[in-house]
């Protein structure tokens, strides 16, 4: 008893006095005992338009800056290939007479530019004038607040550093200390990839410039850039250095100080971006302007209040979920050596916790920006040239970043996506036109960027149908407006904005749809996101007819459209159309390994381990498939799944961990999600044995591999799947729980019908639950074999012991 409590007590001396820092094994907190020398050991910041990567070095303090509003281009001309849908019936012709090569050549005719690239605004370097051996290095990011620090020491003397960004006052800050008088002597240098001149006026180090107008010409080509003074985004960054002693010094190019002992830096970026539809340099904001005024009103206030602002904003987001799954006998390691130690197999519940809980960070550090959604790297990239051109891929990607934005409590983070499908909505309209002769409606393809584009890509006929000619996106995204709306019961939204968009994907559909030869529904050209089919002669294709993606998106496309129009009493003749469109569908069919097909014939796949898994779409995020409704094809969906195997990119990942969940295996969604915390490498790193492959970076970025943030979500999100699942009449609690979970508590998850859940489960058994009502509903409670149903009003909350 005695020598336990000594033990205890040692821990807590141990923890509270390394590096003066209390660093008790962690859920909220990512530690490190060096600083990063590869982005994807950095540490990341972000106010949901700034963001901040953070190395943390001691002589050099690199950190990149990004501003989500910054990309290469400008407004996008829709009507670029006016004639393009002119070729659709030649190619439904070839795939009537099966011609897959020949239906494969001339789908490339539906093609269009590619998209732009989100662009990096620069680097700003703090150079430290210490010398000496450094000491007690420790460096963290506390996710409970959003706040990172640095600390260390040399010569007896201890530096600290402490990092945000703030959103309620739009600014970056950074505190500089050292433990003895005078000994802070630094100075800040400014540094872009793109055109730009730094320069120090009246104590300000300020970088202005202006990003590319075009363009990335295909993915298998490298990237030029055309500068042209008079066109493009214009970005500025501002630093001011507000010091308590020694002195402000300055070079024509940086800015420093001088023996002091404390010092504040701010920083201020902004961006002419006015708009997908507006030109940023004819129409665009004064980038200049915006970033002295937030610069100057930050100025006037001290370092205590702003860190204070930015926690209170912040953790009105944050702390709207925790989540506790019991005893863990894990220990207190740097989050790099944790992963290594869990990725051996070892038990960690805290850092799969801490896994969870920095999706739900990150999505609030990014997505904070109207019409500009979270991108491929969130709003990280350092990149001039980066993969994929961090932008948006609507076939997966951009839809995953956003599946924990609702069930995790983050509906305001939705927003960004939500008002950029408006945006799509409008370019979309040209598109389909112009590439597929469909005057109703709008469709958008497998590409996008800030300017809305919605037309497939591929450099106009050079480049793969397997992925440029998919047109499916306006189904996905429209299922986002949906849900948004029936977990957040926002009527007005639906109304006004939502509904309309949702009905516009609808009317392409119900347009773009042909009949088989049986008279069944189906796609034609088709393509299935980014598989290809080997024909029983040995053609291998993309483009063919009948694809089931297709059907599965448009499915829950028309589905939810007719929801909607209920839940508005509006068109009711519309929706009577679509009811019967989709009484037409061809339908799912059963593989000869029982597995759901994704072509129209039971043909094989290319790569039968394929990452993209777009047919069981139904199954999630649709809800169409489920191991009640129709069990036949949630089997199906479980043989897909087996065939495929669990070893595939980081995305696919949180996709297929989100698919276990929904097929109500918590065991092997908690597998795959065991695997996706599977440490990697950063790229760069030069090691004899690397761990490469789909996984998890030192900082818990997401490996595809490289690093996309799309997987960071997509596993956040399906914790949430496996404690929570819903629908508009019911929640299932507890559905998919792993035994390695068999006691926890959780707080805050949301449920559709605008319901808050919090519970307590023990041995794997629900002990209490408690529903809060946003507005006033009902639904019924399911855990096992029991169900209840509840009546709440508006603002209700009640507890069940169960
Ligand atoms: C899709 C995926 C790739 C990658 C890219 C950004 O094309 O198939 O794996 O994630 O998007």
């Amino acid at each position: 008893m005695k020598s336990n409590l000594l033990k205890k007590l040692f821990l807590v001396f141990i923890c509270s006095s390394f590096g003066g820092k209390v660093v008790a094994q962690s859920n909220h907190i990512l530690w490190y005992n060096q600083p990063a020398d590869y982005f994807e050991e950095s540490l990341v910041l972000g106010n949901g338009k700034m963001g901040a990567t953070v190395f943390g070095g001691v002589n050099t303090e690199k950190i990149y800056l990004n501003d989500i509003t910054l990309w290469s281009g400008e407004p996008v001309n829709a009507n670029m290939n006016p004639e393009a849908y002119k070729n659709i019936p030649a190619i439904r012709e070839a795939l009537k007479n099966e011609d897959y090569k020949l239906a494969d050549e001339l789908n490339k005719k539906i093609q269009g530019k590619n998209s732009e690239s989100y662009a990096p605004l620069g680097t700003m370097e703090i150079n430290n004038f210490q010398e000496g051996k450094v000491s007690n290095y420790y460096r963290e990011l506390d996710i409970s607040n959003a706040t990172s620090k640095v600390s260390y020491e040399i010569d007896g003397v201890r530096y600290t550093r402490e990092y945000f960004v703030s959103a309620p006052d739009q600014i970056m800050i950074i505190k500089l200390t050292s433990s003895k008088k005078g000994a802070l002597n630094f100075d800040i240098h400014s540094s872009s990839l793109l055109k730009s001149n730094a320069e120090v006026k009246d104590n300000i180090l300020s970088m202005n410039g202006f990003g590319p107008i075009h363009e990335n010409p295909g993915y298998a080509v490298p990237l030029s850039f055309i500068l042209e003074k008079e066109r493009g985004t214009r970005f500025t960054s501002l630093i001011k250095i507000k010091n308590t002693d020694g002195t402000v010094v300055s070079t024509a190019s940086s800015l420093g100080l001088k023996d002091g002992t404390e010092a504040i830096i701010y920083v201020s970026i902004s961006t002419s971006f006015n708009g997908f539809d507006k030109n940023p340099y004819t129409e665009g904001l004064n980038s200049k302007a915006n970033a002295s005024s937030n610069l100057n009103k930050a100025f006037t206030k001290s370092f205590d209040k702003l860190r204070q602002a930015h926690i209170s904003d912040y953790q009105k987001f944050f702390d709207r979920v925790s989540l506790s799954l019991g005893k863990t006998a894990a220990p207190n390691l740097p989050t790099d050596e944790r992963l290594l130690r869990y990725s051996d197999g070892k038990e960690d519940k805290n850092l799969e916790i801490l896994y969870f809980q920095y999706g739900r960070y990150l999505l609030i550090s990014c997505s904070r920006t109207k019409g500009v959604p979270a991108n491929l790297q969130g709003l990280w990239n350092p990149h001039l040239n980066a993969p994929w051109s961090s932008n948006y891929t609507m076939n997966i990607n951009l839809e995953e970043n956003y599946w924990l934005a609702e069930n995790t409590n983050l509906s305001e983070m939705h927003t960004p996506l939500l008002s950029f499908i408006k945006n799509l909505s409008v370019t979309g309209k040209v598109t389909a036109k112009t590439f597929y002769g469909i005057n109703e409606g709008w469709a958008a393809a497998h590409n996008s960027d800030i300017w809305a584009m919605t037309n497939p890509v591929g450099v106009f006929g050079n480049e793969d149908p397997v992925w440029a000619c998919w047109n499916t996106a306006g189904a996905w995204l429209s299922t986002h407006i949906w849900e948004h709306y029936i977990f957040s019961q926002d009527k007005n939204y639906l109304k006004n904005e939502g509904y309309p968009i949702m009905k516009g994907a609808s009317e392409f559909f119900l347009q773009w749809m042909v009949t088989d030869k049986n008279g069944s529904l189906i796609t034609s050209p088709s393509t299935s996101p980014e598989n290809k089919y080997k024909t029983p002669d040995g053609f291998i294709g993309a483009t063919l007819y009948g694809g089931m993606a297709d059907l599965a998106m448009i499915r829950e496309c028309f589905d939810k459209t007719i929801k909607a129009s209920k839940v508005l009493n509006v068109d009711a003749e519309f929706s009577a159309k679509l009811e019967t469109a989709l009484s037409k569908f061809y339908p799912y069919q059963i593989g000869k390994k029982g597995n759901l097909q994704e072509w129209y014939f039971d043909w094989n796949d290319e790569d039968p381990k394929h990452r993209h898994q777009s047919h069981l779409f139904g199954l999630f995020p649709g809800d169409h498939i489920t191991p009640l409704k129709t069990p036949e094809l949630a089997k199906a969906s479980r043989a897909t799944l087996e065939i495929k195997g669990d070893e595939t990119t980081g995305w696919s990942k949180g996709w297929r961990i989100n698919l276990w969940a929904r097929l109500w295996d918590g065991n092997r969604a908690y597998k795959m999600y065991r695997e996706l915390l599977r440490y990697v490498d950063p790229d760069g790193k030069k090691t004899e044995n690397p761990r490469r492959g789909g996984g998890t970076y030192p900082n818990l970025f997401d490996a595809h591999p490289p690093f996309q943030i799309d997987g960071n979500f997509g596993g956040a999100a399906a914790v949430a799947e496996m404690l929570v699942q819903s629908n508009e009449n019911e929640i299932q609690l507890l559905p998919a729980l792993p035994d390695a979970w068999d006691s926890g508590s959780v707080k805050g998850i949301c449920a559709r019908g605008g319901f808050e859940i919090s519970m307590e489960w023990s041995a794997k058994m629900l002990k209490k639950v408690s529903v809060f009502s946003k507005n006033g509903g009902k639904t019924t409670l399911i855990c096992g074999n029991k169900k209840q149903d509840i009546t709440l009003k508006k603002g209700q909350k009640t507890e069940i012991v169960w």
